[in-house]
């Protein structure tokens, strides 16, 4: 999900082929070990015999993906520690974190923490390599977040609030930037000429990993695609504790700056979309106190600080560079500050339990309440709206004829490197 200045402002308110997931530490184990039977010259000796049988029994155990994903993540790292994203050192005047001790010592307690939002991460990497395979023109919106939600549910065992989906499968395509995710009875259809966002959440314990992707099928766009990437790719290297948000903004656009695109014989300059933002990510809370601008001249000081948890997302476009919302809603999220608000409706009043019983203040889409068996909700959910207990997050728009991209990784600041949890293989 994205954060607009507008949401900033209104705060109150696997036939399976096998994918093979054994950690590069195990597979070097086995070739050191594989190597020593070698130099016996082929003997077997009781212990390479153990060593055989335990290898075959190993086997026999569900440690790989299945397609499409359908095994639980803590069934393939059985220990349940779940691997580290990629970790960069922090710089300058903050080399010293690396090495600190003290800095080691103020992790230990966190590891739990850490260890969910790691857990979601292999979630979300293992359910988009199968998506970003599959995902093909002719497919509909519904099957395409029917994919990747079956696969979140399954691989995150989701269980009411302790684990589950982070928000609804973004899936905005062409002008639309972001918020778009198919409500019951759509009908459109995935094209050869679109280009799709692929936004989606896992949350483990309500500690949320958000990172997103774009689909191209015609190669005419991929300069639009590698310019959100780097762009992107720009902000990660740009973020980390007392970093000023403006900067990170700026780092962000003089990428943007280096990009145009030729389509259809007309050349484009690609612009950051400059109301949309990357966030902090808090408990249960998608969108934390502080927006990640991608323009320069945001004029935001405010510093980034230990222990935060970060989406670093970037836009671009090939239109005006600036999103309204337009269209039918889909996403909608309980307003976290709203206070007591009476209400009148007793549909409004049931549908709220609802939320707060299936959501708390994680965001959720209409398709979310109706495999929920609520329905006729529509009015309630109107009331909650004008209410202010519930914030609705329509789709945001650039101008019709425009073509967005957008990539986004979720990050921790720790207190001794900067880690990129959600980065894999793929981007
Ligand atoms: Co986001």
């Amino acid at each position: 999900m994205v954060a607009t200045e507008e949401s900033k402002v209104e705060k109150i308110t696997e036939k399976l082929e096998e994918i093979h997931m054994d950690d590069s530490n195990a597979e070097a184990n086995n070739a050191a070990e594989e190597g020593a039977e070698d130099n016996n010259g082929g003997e077997a000796t009781a212990a390479a015999k153990k060593k055989k049988k335990n290898k075959k029994k190993k086997k026999n155990g569900p440690k790989t993906q299945t397609e499409p994903p359908t095994v639980p993540v803590s069934k393939i790292y059985t220990t349940k520690v779940y691997p580290l994203g990629e970790c960069h050192d922090y710089i300058n005047e903050n080399t010293w974190r690396t090495t600190s001790e003290e800095k080691r010592a103020e992790e230990r307690p966190k590891e739990d923490d850490y260890n969910d939002v790691r857990r979601a991460a292999e979630v979300h990497r293992q359910v988009r390599a199968y998506a970003r395979k599959i995902i093909k023109p002719g497919m509909t919106m519904t099957e395409i977040a029917e994919l990747i939600e079956n696969g979140t549910r399954a691989l995150v065992e989701e269980n009411g609030m302790e684990s589950g989906i982070g928000f609804p499968t973004g899936l905005s395509i062409n002008h639309c930037a972001a918020h778009y995710t198919p409500n019951a009875g759509d009908k459109v259809v995935l094209q050869y000429d679109d280009v799709l966002k692929v936004d989606f959440g896992v949350h483990v314990n309500g500690r949320i990993v958000d990172s997103a992707f774009t689909l191209n099928f015609n190669p005419k766009f991929d300069k639009l695609v590698e310019a959100a990437r780097e762009a992107t790719y720009a902000g990660i290297k740009e973020a980390g504790i007392d970093v000023r948000l403006c900067d990170i903004g700026a780092a962000v656009h003089e990428v943007y700056d280096s990009y145009e695109i030729e389509l259809d014989g007309k050349t484009y300059d690609i612009k950051p979309i400059r109301n949309l933002n990357g966030h902090t990510i808090e408990p249960y809370k998608i969108h934390g106190g502080k927006s990640i601008p991608i323009i320069r001249d945001s004029g935001d000081e405010t510093k980034l600080e230990e222990g935060e948890q970060l989406a670093i997302e970037t836009f671009c476009s090939t239109g005006r560079g600036y999103v309204v919302e337009d269209g039918e809603c889909s996403h909608y999220a309980r307003s976290t500050d709203s206070g007591f608000v009476p209400l009148r409706l007793a549909r409004a009043k049931s549908l709220l339990a609802t939320i707060n019983k299936s959501f708390g203040t994680l965001p959720f889409c209409r398709r979310y309440l109706d495999r929920l068996g609520e329905e006729k909700y529509l009015m309630g959910l109107r009331n909650l709206v004008d209410a202010g207990v519930v914030t609705a997050y329509p789709p945001l728009v650039d101008t019709k004829g425009s073509y967005t991209a957008q990539l986004e990784h979720t990050l921790l600041l720790r207190p001794t490197c900067k880690e990129i949890v959600s980065k894999g293989d793929d981007y």
